[in-house]
């Protein structure tokens, strides 16, 4: 397939540069408002660092070390350093682990143990001590647990159950039972659904008709209906839409334009809209977008797991 290069094509290198002058960037102003978020940055730009081949230009030890340095003795990992532990950053440890091939390095009982403890009577998870449920834990918990081998540690039954329980006559997902359907929380029900083998139990041409129905005219999707696009739904609808096989409901060419136009050609970077401010969940959100459309020179990732399709494979099929 020939796809428009040039001026319009992806800033491989100015993204590159963008993502590893924020990672030094320790201490400015974002980076201090933003720093409960680190684990997670931490996730999106490596993530977007091996999609784009250059995982090397980071120093792996340093990374590692502050990673199992953020780790609670509860087995969970918190944002950072001293950080209360939280689901949401024990997946991105994970995640970031098993980019750099060191997932043996953790102690799993620990780890499985938090998350098994999350696990609320009804199914659901809980985000961490103080009980928030919602279907994103459901997700995390299901795709970390499975990364770790352990998926049989929870009561997946009860689980994919409660996830169910949140299908609306729409098709879609909501966080928890009667909640609106989002696409992100259809990503995290279709995700947790596909990775525990239940995906008949979703409608696929009814949903697949909402989240098509989320690409309006300037080629962009959003989030739910009358809702101004962004980049980073390019990968809660995509991802949801490959995984219940229907992405050929979607004009890839203008959603692929979408995101070019959302880059920063001179400084590096992808922005939720174009001429917005960059930042690194979007740059994340739009290279994987296009690794999803089989952009050229982006690697393939996963859907479900939202890892590059080799890490998976590594985790699966080479022990
Ligand atoms: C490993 C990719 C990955 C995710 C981990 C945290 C998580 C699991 C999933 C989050 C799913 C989710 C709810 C995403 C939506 C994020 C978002 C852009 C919310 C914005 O919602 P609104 O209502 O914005 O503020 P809209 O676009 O509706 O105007
Ligand atoms: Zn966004």
């Amino acid at each position: 397939m020939e796809m428009e290069m040039g001026n319009s094509g992806l800033a491989v290198e100015k993204h590159v540069q963008y993502i590893l002058s924020v990672e030094k960037r320790k201490d400015d102003f974002v980076s201090v408002v933003m720093e409960h978020l680190r684990l997670n940055g931490a996730y999106w730009g490596l993530t977007t660092l091996d999609l784009l081949g250059k995982i090397h230009a980071v120093d792996v030890d340093e990374v590692v070390s502050w990673i199992m340095a953020c780790q609670h003795e509860s087995g969970g990992f918190g944002g950072n350093i001293g950080h209360d532990p939280h689901i949401l950053y024990t997946l991105s440890a994970v995640q970031v682990l098993a980019l750099f091939d060191k997932i043996h390095i953790l102690d799993i009982d620990k780890v499985t143990n938090y998350i098994t403890k999350l696990q609320n009577e009804d199914g659901s998870f809980s985000g961490d001590m103080w009980g928030e449920v919602d279907t994103r834990f459901s997700y995390i918990a299901i795709c970390c647990l499975s990364l770790l081998h352990r998926l049989d540690s929870i009561n997946v039954e009860k689980a994919v159950d409660y996830i169910v329980s949140c299908k609306n006559m729409d098709g879609g997902f909501g966080c928890t039972p009667g909640g609106e359907s989002h696409a992100g929380q259809i990503f995290c029900c279709v995700g947790a659904l596909a990775i525990t083998g239940s995906l008949d139990k979703v409608d696929k041409d009814l949903l697949g008709w909402w989240l098509c129905e989320r690409q309006v005219k300037s080629g962009g999707l959003n989030g739910r209906p009358e809702k101004l696009p962004d980049v980073c739904y390019s990968w809660w609808v995509l991802s949801s839409l490959i995984m219940i096989d229907r992405v050929h409901w979607i004009d890839k060419e203008k959603l692929i334009k979408f995101i070019l136009d959302c880059q920063d050609t001179e400084n590096g970077g992808i922005s939720d809209r174009p001429d917005d401010a960059v930042d690194v969940f979007h740059t994340y959100f739009g290279v994987a977008g296009l690794s999803l459309l089989e952009y050229p020179g982006v690697k393939p990732i996963d859907p479900a797991y939202a890892l590059p399709t080799d890490v998976v494979n590594r985790i699966f099929f080479n022990g």
